[in-house]
């Protein structure tokens, strides 16, 4: 992995991975195979699901019918599951930064190939239902295209030659390890984002891991800088969750004193998987108490090792008590910084209230502010009048 003394070579080609690193592929995957396997008496496993990625179809299959030991050859699962991910096709959503890569890389200019493991047919298909994607890519190579997917460096290697370009000077952005591995043997630099959370350790080969798109920053590979980044914010689509707030473990106003409301994740957990896990911000509506500033975390809890994602909203306000049941409503508009390791608790606590001072600034920035004023965060308060309460 780079070090902090890693001096990159300029790159002017970005060669893309689809699956997983441009579109949220893994949470259709993870709904077909769950009905898939159900059919056979079996239980999905998400927790296995790194088993399949960066797979050809062929070698996921394989996989699957042998770890989940299913009365059925690998031709008939092929045959059956197949259109089963055809139909889902157009759900696949957008990963978190992938339209902002593709807008800003087509915008200046920078030369993009898309390089998977799937048929190209596959490919086209994928993206047909996003806009401006097909425009965007000059070059598609897709598995069907080479004798061997990767890890094999082939389709990379074929990317950079239909794209008139030396190897050396394209940035490969990738989620799996076979991709990374391919990228590294084709003599390019690989950025891997992984898709599965926690397993950054794998990535060794890979020059820089990030946790997602969003913390990409093109500009330590000599390519040009994304521009939308506001003082130390950056903002997203807007998203609005809610619910009562329920009981948590009492690490955050016990251990670290700093309370974060728990809400019930199974409300909302697609729009969570949406959302990589990292540190966002937003307002907060409270039944009964008006509208807050806050600033959360999606998805870290290392204290319990979570396998879903939870939601942990600082409400930055003094209550002096609890307000269990109350219903809270969030409009979640920036995100600040990827989930880290701290060394010690005092350095992360000294972290969070950091954050905290950035939402709170960045909340009153016009672009921030206005949502304040959502419809969705007044119902929670009854509709009383709260203008006039303490933000
Ligand atoms: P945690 O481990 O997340 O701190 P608890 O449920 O034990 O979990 O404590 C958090 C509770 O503290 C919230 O559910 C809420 O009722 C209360 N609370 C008080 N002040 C705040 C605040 N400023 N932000 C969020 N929650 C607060
Ligand atoms: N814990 C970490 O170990 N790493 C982090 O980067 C981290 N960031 C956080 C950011 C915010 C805004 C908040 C409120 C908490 C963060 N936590 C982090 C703490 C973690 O979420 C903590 O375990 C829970 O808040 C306690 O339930
Ligand atoms: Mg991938």
């Amino acid at each position: 992995m780079a070090d902090s003394n890693f001096v990159p070579r300029a790159t002017s080609h970005v060669i893309l991975d689809l699956d997983g690193t441009l579109l949220n592929t893994d949470a259709i995957t993870n709904e077909v195979l769950k009905v898939f396997i159900m059919r056979y008496g079996k239980k999905w496993d998400s927790r296995k699901a790194h088993r399949i990625v960066g797979r050809t179809p062929a070698e996921a299959a394989a996989i699957i019918v042998e770890d989940y030991e299913l009365s059925c050859t690998l031709e008939e699962f092929i045959s059956q599951i197949t259109p089963m991910f055809f139909d889902q096709w157009c759900n696949i959503k957008p990963l978190p930064g992938s339209n902002r890569l593709i807008k800003h890389l087509t915008s200046h200019g920078i030369p993009m190939a898309l390089a998977s493991n799937s048929p190209k047919s596959n490919i086209e298909e994928k993206i047909s239902f996003h806009e401006g994607w097909k425009e965007a890519f000059s070059v598609i190579v897709g598995g069907d295209e080479v004798n061997m997917g990767k890890p094999s460096p082939e389709i990379f290697v074929e990317a950079a030659k239909r794209l008139n370009v030396d190897p050396s000077t394209c940035l490969v952005v990738e989620d799996s390890l076979p991709g990374v591995t391919a990228g590294k043997e084709a003599g390019m630099l690989v950025v891997a984002v992984p898709s599965i959370p926690k397993q950054g350790g794998l990535y060794n080969s890979a020059d820089e891991v990030i946790n997602s798109l969003l913390d990409l920053r093109l500009e330590k590979w000599g390519l040009p800088p994304f521009d939308d980044w506001v003082e130390d914010t950056l903002p997203i689509e807007p998203c609005y969750i809610g619910g009562p707030v329920v009981k948590g473990f009492g690490r955050g106003s016990k251990i670290l004193g700093i309370p974060t409301a728990n809400l019930p994740a199974e409300n909302f957990s697609s729009v969570l998987s949406e959302h990589t896990s990292g540190v966002y911000f937003g307002w907060a509506g409270l039944s009964s108490r008006g509208i807050f500033k806050m600033v959360m975390s999606i998805g870290w809890n290392p204290y319990f090792d979570n396998a879903e994602k939870t939601v942990e909203p600082w409400l930055l306000h003094d209550f002096g008590e609890d307000f269990y049941g109350e219903e809270l409503r969030l409009a979640i508009v920036g995100y600040i910084r990827p989930e880290a390791n701290f060394p010690t608790l005092e350095s992360l606590i000294a972290r969070i209230h950091e954050d905290g001072r950035i939402a709170e600034r960045a909340l009153d920035l016009p672009i921030y502010a206005g949502y304040k004023d959502s419809p969705y965060l007044k119902i929670a308060c009854n509709e009383v009048a709260f203008t006039d309460r303490p933000v």
